[in-house]
């Protein structure tokens, strides 16, 4: 077992090259172990495994750098690196986060999650080494999806004035979470298939030499750059920026990697090594399906089938199920993801209406201004992101949708706390970016019909407006509470008096047990259905004034900016004196774990939120 002999950075180069191939081997078949047990990012990781290992064995770490584009790629890195036990609790809480962390170990040198940040990041720590005049190698990898994401070029088109060494590694495998889109795309896909091109620049270098005329004509040609090199040599793209291309190189070929990282490190200026990986490798279900592997929930080894097939329907299902319903009604209405159609459940939109359908690539920023320009154009665009990603798009939201008044519809999955990606991927904060913006209008279902109708609701509107709900089951509890959704309007599902419960969305149904647990001790409660966060009901805050004591607002978002700060803000403005009390998550980034048991941690559960209450 080399695997074994690997307890810190840099005893891979103990290793000898003969049994590299091995090694590799044996870390496949760790990644498949654990994973298949805790769930993970597989298929990204089994492609990047001789990559990986070409990195640790040409550079030394913790001195020279690794910046991990979004991260899920980095298992290898953290088993190379002496991380190998925590597998056992990978994105567990308190255990191994599935992306690289600072806290974690001085071999990651810069967390991530979000796409595309790397180059940026790189190019900052290339400077921040210049300015320090120290030496070190730095080196971001980057997918060829996350290549699609436009802050790789704002970070390409800056590292082209670098006079340093920077190597950027575009881990090209073709594939996003689902196939690759674009002209990016297109454009790599070219290179690879560019081995013939390589072919023929030898040929007709070698034809030339030997005729009469050979070098004159050459150098003809050497100086018909533009045309000739287009034709003859792959990355001009980069070449023609002013950053070094090399490659395509074999990425499953480690002697071959470490030759060209140790070439291109004597580089001065930035250099991209373009190394062509597959995803899913070694482990035939992931490479025929990767989509479905690239985040897999544990599955069976031998099959690679779920080992918890899923029973209910989650929201994601409900909200594909109706964009198809939609869609059919009305040809106004076309559809939107960044790199997510299988995430966001537009796959099925897709295969019906084509022609309404975009996927736009890893490129949150650009989906919302293009939406704009359909709703600007007369469509009825619903842009599909989970809140997270969403975040990227503040600007765009404001400055193209809502100071226009533009009808767009976001349907922002995912939001609350997602559990085992962790801090990066928590959708806690988007009733706080959203509420802030003019003519915004947020609401949040509390099952799975209310989502049906809001999103009709939504594409009636008219105006710009967010629909947020969880990852995970579709609540199907509550089915007769099913009031006309009204604008701005709650719905009040238990009246008495005492204590009222405002509750958004998901935590609708923690109100119910909140409500049964303190009426099991004897307290009248209502249950009020808040439904918009923006505007808010302030009649029926004004009504719940009147006869409850206490006013409780709960939510799966941060408190600053959230629904019980608006609630409390309009108590105060209006000299409403009744004590209140926010459930909400607290002013922290929560870290990865079960979300049951993450909620518990944080106070938002029914328990803990009925002993406050109760205190
Ligand atoms: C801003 C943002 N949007 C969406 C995602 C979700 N996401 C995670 S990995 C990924 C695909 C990345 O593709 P690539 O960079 O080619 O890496 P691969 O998984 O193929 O190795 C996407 C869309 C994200 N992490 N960040």
């Amino acid at each position: 077992m080399f695997l074994e002999t690997i307890e810190k950075p840099n005893d891979i180069k103990s290793i000898a090259r003969e049994d590299y191939g091995e090694l590799a081997q044996e870390i496949r078949d760790f990644l498949i172990r654990k994973i298949s047990v805790t769930g993970g990012h597989l298929g990204s990781n089994l492609g990047a495994v001789e990559l990986t290992m070409a990195l640790h064995l040409a550079l030394n770490l913790p001195e020279d750098k690794i910046i991990w584009d979004v991260g899920h790629q980095s298992y290898t890195h953290k088993i190379l690196t002496g991380r190998r036990d925590g597998f056992e609790s990978l994105r567990q809480f308190h255990g191994l986060s599935g992306f690289p962390k600072r806290k974690e170990s001085d071999c990651d040198v810069f967390d991530t999650g979000h796409s595309s940040t790397s180059i940026s990041a790189g190019l900052g720590m290339v400077k921040a080494r210049e300015l320090k005049g120290e030496k070190s190698t730095i080196v971001s990898v980057i997918g060829d999806g996350s290549l699609t994401g436009g802050m790789a070029y704002e970070a390409l088109n800056n590292a082209a004035k670098l006079e340093s060494n920077f190597i950027i590694i575009l881990n090209d495998n073709n594939m996003s979470i689902s196939e690759n889109v674009g002209g990016v795309s297109k454009y790599l896909n070219n290179i690879r298939t560019a081995s013939g091109y390589l072919d023929l620049k030898e040929g007709i270098y070698n034809a030339l030499l030997g005729t009469k005329r050979g070098d004159s004509t050459i150098s003809r040609i050497r100086r018909a750059k533009s045309s000739f090199k287009q034709l003859v040599i792959p990355g001009m793209f980069f070449e023609d920026m002013g950053i070094t291309y090399l490659g395509p190189v074999d990425g499953h070929n480690i002697e071959g990697m470490v030759r060209v990282i140790n070439e291109a490190r004597r580089v001065k200026r930035a250099v991209l090594i373009h190394v062509i990986t597959q995803k899913g490798k070694g482990y035939l279900p992931a490479e025929r399906h990767p989509a479905r592997f690239h985040g897999a929930e544990p599955f069976d080894i031998e099959t690679g089938i779920p080992s918890k097939p899923r029973t209910e329907a989650n929201y994601t299902d409900i909200f594909s199920t109706v964009m198809c319903k939609l869609g059919q009604r009305d040809e106004r209405i076309v559809a939107i993801t960044a790199a997510m159609p299988d995430g966001t459940g537009l796959k099925r939109f897709r295969n019906m209406y084509p022609d309404r359908f975009f996927d736009v690539g890893i490129a949150e920023e650009h989906a919302v201004t293009f939406a704009a320009g359909l709703a600007a154009g007369g469509m009825k665009p619903i842009v599909a992101v989970y809140s997270s990603f969403l975040q990227r798009a503040y600007d765009q939201i404001l400055h193209d949708v809502c100071i226009q008044n533009l009808p767009v519809v976001f349907a922002i999955d995912r939001a609350g706390l997602v559990g085992s990606d962790g801090e990066t991927h928590q959708g806690i904060f988007d009733f706080t970016y959203l509420s802030g913006i003019p003519n915004m209008h947020i609401c949040a279902p509390k099952n799975k019909w209310e989502l049906s109708d809001m999103l009709k609701f939504a594409v009636r509107f008219g105006g710009p407006i967010a629909i947020r709900y969880p990852r995970g089951a579709a609540y199907a509890g509550l089915k007769e509470h099913r009031a006309p959704v009204e604008l701005g309007k709650a719905e009040w599902i238990y009246k008495e008096w005492e204590i009222a419960l405002f509750a958004v969305g998901s935590m609708v149904k923690t109100g119910e047990a909140v409500r049964d647990a303190l009426k099991a001790q004897g307290r009248a409660v209502s249950l009020i259905n808040a439904r918009f966060v923006k505007p808010i009901d302030e009649e029926a805050i004004e009504e719940a004034c009147r006869d409850h004591m206490l006013i409780v607002t709960l939510e799966e978002n941060v408190a600053s900016g959230g629904y019980g700060e608006k609630v409390l803000d309009y108590m105060n403005r209006s000299g409403l004196r009744n004590r209140f009390l926010g459930i909400s998550i607290p002013d922290a980034y929560v870290e990865h774990g079960n979300v049951e048991l993450l909620k518990r941690e944080i106070g938002i559960d029914a328990d803990s939120i009925v002993r406050r209450i109760l205190a």
